[in-house]
C-alpha cells in the first residue's frame, strides 16, 4: 500500500504536494503542457535586451525555438561574421556588431496583426530592424539620426504607416557642433522624434520625416488606434533638463509629461514644405534574397519639422512622476500613462484631450509647447494601484493589465471604472507584461506573460549570473492564473505574440537554386572553381548530402585570403550544412538549401587545414569534409582542385 502510494506521488508529483498557497499558485500546469509533436498556440517574439539578438518562443509552453541575430554577430549562423551579412551591421560609426534591444512591434493592417514583419530597436546605437516573419530573419536594418538611445521605439501605427524612434538622450544635433559643455544642457541639447515610413508592400523603412522636441528624455510610446489614429503619445522624462544626478535631480517636479504628437498634422506640414533639410549622415542596410547579400549605402539628409513652424502639432500632457509606459486601449479612447514613483495611475481620455485643445484648456506652455490641464484630459486615475507601475497590456475585455516593478506584481483593472480587480505577484521585479494582441484593437487575449527584472531562487542556480525569468499567466478567468516559469536569453524587455496559424503556413522552406543571384553561386558541382586574384583566392564550393566540391584545394600561399562561396544545393526543407576550417577567427557560416554565403580565411602558416560540415546533415556528416594545403610564399604548387580524383602530387620543394 505504502509503495502504491510512493509511486502514486511521483506519477502525479503536483497532487501530493501540501496545499499551500504555492502549489495551488502552480496547480494548474496541464494547461501549458503541449504534447510531443504538437504545436503551441502562439509564436511568442521577444527581444533579447543586452544581447542584441530576438527570440521565438512557443506560447503556452515556453519552448524555445529560434535566436534571430538582429544587431549583434551570431557564431551559430555566421550572421554579421559571413561576408554576406557584415554590412548588416554598419553603421555611421563603422560596423556596430551589438546593441541593446529592448521593443518588439508586430506590423499591422486596420489595428490588427497581419503576420508580415517584425519590427525591433537598438537602444545604444540608434537603429530600427525589420524581420521577416515569413524567414524569421532580419532583412533591413536603419541607423536613425539625431538621436541618441533610441528608447521609444518601435511602436506602430494602425495600419504599419509608421514605425517611431525618439530619442532617450537629447543631444546637440548632429550638424552641429557638438564640443559644448555638458552644462550648456538647456541650450544645446535637443530631442527628437524619427517617423520611419514601411512600404506598404515591400515593407522598406525610410525615414518620412523628423520632429524637434524640446530637450527632454523620451521613454515609450504607442500610436493611437481606432478613434485616435492619427496621434502618438509619447512618455518624457527629465522635464527639469538635468545633465547630471537624473536620480535626483530629473524628479524634482510632481509632473513630467506625456507628449501627444498630431502626426497626420505634421504630414500635412511636410506637404506645405514646412520642413527643413537637414545634413546627418546615416546607414540604410538591405538584405536581398535573391543575391543572398547585405548591401550598405550611407544616406545624408533628414526633414525636420520644428514645432515652432507647426502650430496644433505637438501637446504635452502633466503625468506624475516620471511617466515609463504609456499605452493606448484597444478602443484608442484611454492612454494610461505608468510614473515609476506615482502613487496612482493616470488614465487620459482621447476625448477629453480633443476637447481640452479646442476649449483652451492650458496651463500654459513649455518650450512653447501648450500643456494641457491635467484634469482636463484626465478619465480618472487607479487608485493605490501597486508601485513601480511600468506598463500596461489590455485584454479586448475592457481590463488592464499594469506591471508593479517595485511591489513586484501585476493588477488587473477596469479601464472605465478604474476598479482594482485582481492581483498576482510575480517572482520577481517585473518588467514589460505582454498580453499576445495587446497592444492591438484586437487582443487574442487568453494569456500573459510576465518578463522579470530578478530572478533570485526560482531556477537552479549557475554562477553569478542566473537566467532571466520569464512567467505565463492564464487570464481567461476573472483571477490570473500563474502556469509557468520558463527562462528566457538575454535580458527580454517587450514583447509581443501572435496565433500561430498566422504564421506557421506561410514559412518559407527553401531558396530556389535557379533563383540564386549570388555572383560566386555554383548552381552544380560542374561550376565549381578556385581563382586567384592576386593574393585573394575564391573558391566557389557546393555542400550536398554528403561531401563539398572541391575537398581537396592545393596552392594557396601563406598571406593569402581565401574566400570559400559556399552554395547548399539541396532543395529540401531543413536540410543547410555548414562550413568551417581550422583557425578561421571568425565564426562557421549555415548554409541554407539554395543559398549562397561566404566565409572569408587568412592562410597565416604553411601546412594542412581540414574543413568540414558544421551541422549534422546526414549519417554520413562526419565524412563531409576536405583540406586545404597552403605553401610558402615563394612555392611553386599550383593552384589545384578536385573531388574525388588525386591530382598528381607536387612538393613546392620540387
Ligand atoms: Cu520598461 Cu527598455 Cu521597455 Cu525594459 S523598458 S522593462
Ligand atoms: Cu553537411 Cu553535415
Amino acid at each position: 500500500m505504502v509503495l502504491i502510494m510512493a509511486f502514486a506521488c511521483l506519477f502525479y508529483m503536483q497532487s501530493c504536494k501540501p496545499k499551500t498557497a504555492e502549489s495551488a499558485a502552480t496547480g494548474d500546469a496541464s494547461k501549458s503542457y503541449v504534447a510531443p509533436g504538437k504545436y503551441d498556440e502562439f509564436y511568442n517574439i521577444v527581444s533579447g535586451g543586452f544581447n542584441g539578438q530576438v527570440s521565438v518562443y512557443g506560447i503556452p509552453s515556453g519552448r524555445l525555438f529560434r535566436i534571430i541575430p538582429v544587431f549583434s554577430q551570431s557564431p551559430e549562423n555566421g550572421y554579421g561574421f559571413s561576408e554576406e551579412t557584415k554590412p548588416m551591421l554598419n553603421t555611421s560609426h563603422g560596423f556596430v556588431p551589438w546593441d541593446d534591444q529592448h521593443h518588439i512591434a508586430l506590423s499591422e493592417t486596420k489595428g490588427e496583426h497581419d503576420g508580415r514583419w517584425a519590427f525591433a530597436n537598438a537602444n545604444n546605437t540608434p537603429r530600427l530592424a525589420r524581420i521577416d516573419l515569413t524567414t524569421f530573419r532580419t532583412a533591413e536594418i536603419l541607423e536613425i539620426p539625431n538621436s541618441a538611445g533610441n528608447h521609444a521605439s518601435p511602436f506602430i501605427t494602425e495600419n504599419s504607416e509608421y514605425v517611431v524612434a525618439a530619442t532617450r538622450f537629447s543631444v546637440p544635433l548632429d550638424d552641429q557642433n557638438g564640443d559644448v559643455p555638458i552644462n550648456s544642457y538647456k541650450e544645446n541639447f535637443k530631442g527628437s522624434i524619427s517617423f520611419v515610413s514601411v512600404d506598404p508592400n515591400s515593407g522598406a523603412m525610410n525615414i518620412a520625416f523628423q520632429i524637434r522636441t524640446p530637450g527632454v528624455n523620451f521613454d515609450l510610446s504607442r500610436a493611437g488606434k481606432g478613434k485616435s489614429h492619427g496621434w502618438f503619445f509619447f512618455s518624457c522624462y527629465n522635464s527639469e533638463k538635468a545633465n547630471t544626478l537624473l536620480e535626483v535631480n530629473a524628479s524634482q517636479k510632481d509632473k513630467d509629461f506625456v507628449m501627444a504628437v498630431n502626426w497626420k498634422k505634421a504630414e500635412e506640414y511636410l506637404k506645405a514644405g514646412k520642413a527643413k533639410k537637414q545634413s546627418v549622415k546615416y546607414a540604410h542596410n538591405v538584405y536581398d534574397e535573391k543575391t543572398h547579400t547585405a548591401s550598405s549605402t550611407m544616406r545624408n539628409e533628414v526633414f525636420v519639422l520644428d514645432p515652432a513652424d507647426c502650430p496644433d502639432m505637438l501637446y504635452l500632457i502633466p503625468c506624475p512622476k516620471s511617466p515609463h509606459g504609456t499605452d493606448v486601449d484597444p478602443t484608442g479612447e484611454y492612454i494610461v500613462a505608468s510614473g515609476k514613483l506615482a502613487a496612482s495611475i493616470p488614465v487620459f481620455s482621447y476625448t477629453k484631450i480633443q476637447k481640452a485643445i479646442a476649449d483652451k484648456a492650458f496651463d500654459g506652455e513649455y518650450d512653447g509647447i501648450p500643456v494641457i490641464k491635467y484634469e482636463a484630459a484626465l478619465h480618472g486615475e487607479v487608485v493605490k494601484p501597486g508601485l513601480g507601475p511600468l506598463h500596461t497590456e489590455f485584454d479586448g475585455k475592457g481590463n488592464g493589465y499594469t506591471s508593479m516593478f517595485v511591489s513586484s506584481e501585476i493588477v488587473k483593472w477596469d479601464i472605465s471604472t478604474l476598479q482594482v480587480l485582481d492581483r498576482v505577484p510575480t517572482y520577481y521585479s517585473i518588467g514589460h507584461l505582454s498580453i499576445p494582441g495587446g497592444p492591438t484593437a484586437k487582443p487574442h487575449g487568453k494569456y500573459m506573460i510576465a518578463y522579470n527584472k530578478i530572478t533570485k531562487d526560482r531556477y537552479l542556480p549557475t554562477g553569478p549570473e542566473l537566467t532571466q525569468s520569464a512567467q505565463l499567466y492564464d487570464i481567461s478567468g476573472e483571477k490570473m492564473k500563474l502556469l509557468l516559469d520558463f527562462p528566457t536569453t538575454g535580458e527580454p524587455h517587450y514583447a509581443e505574440a501572435i496565433p500561430a496559424s498566422m504564421l506557421m503556413d506561410k514559412q518559407k522552406k527553401i531558396y530556389k537554386i535557379e533563383e540564386n543571384a549570388h555572383p560566386y553561386a555554383s548552381k552544380g558541382e560542374g561550376m565549381t572553381k578556385v581563382e586567384r586574384k592576386g593574393n585573394q583566392v575564391h573558391v566557389w564550393m557546393t555542400a550536398i548530402r554528403s561531401h563539398l566540391t572541391p575537398d581537396n584545394i592545393e596552392g594557396v600561399k601563406v598571406g593569402d585570403e581565401v574566400y570559400f562561396h559556399v552554395t547548399n544545393l539541396e532543395q529540401d526543407w531543413d536540410v543547410p550544412h555548414g562550413f568551417a576550417i581550422k583557425g578561421a577567427n571568425n565564426a562557421e557560416i549555415l548554409i541554407m538549401p539554395g543559398e549562397t554565403q561566404t566565409l572569408k580565411w587568412v592562410a597565416d602558416r604553411v601546412g594542412i587545414f581540414p574543413f568540414y560540415c558544421t551541422d549534422f546533415c546526414s549519417a554520413l556528416h562526419q565524412e563531409m569534409s576536405g583540406y586545404l594545403r597552403v605553401s610558402p610564399v615563394n612555392s611553386n604548387v599550383a593552384l589545384l582542385f578536385s573531388t574525388g580524383t588525386n591530382k598528381p602530387a607536387v612538393s613546392s620543394t620540387e
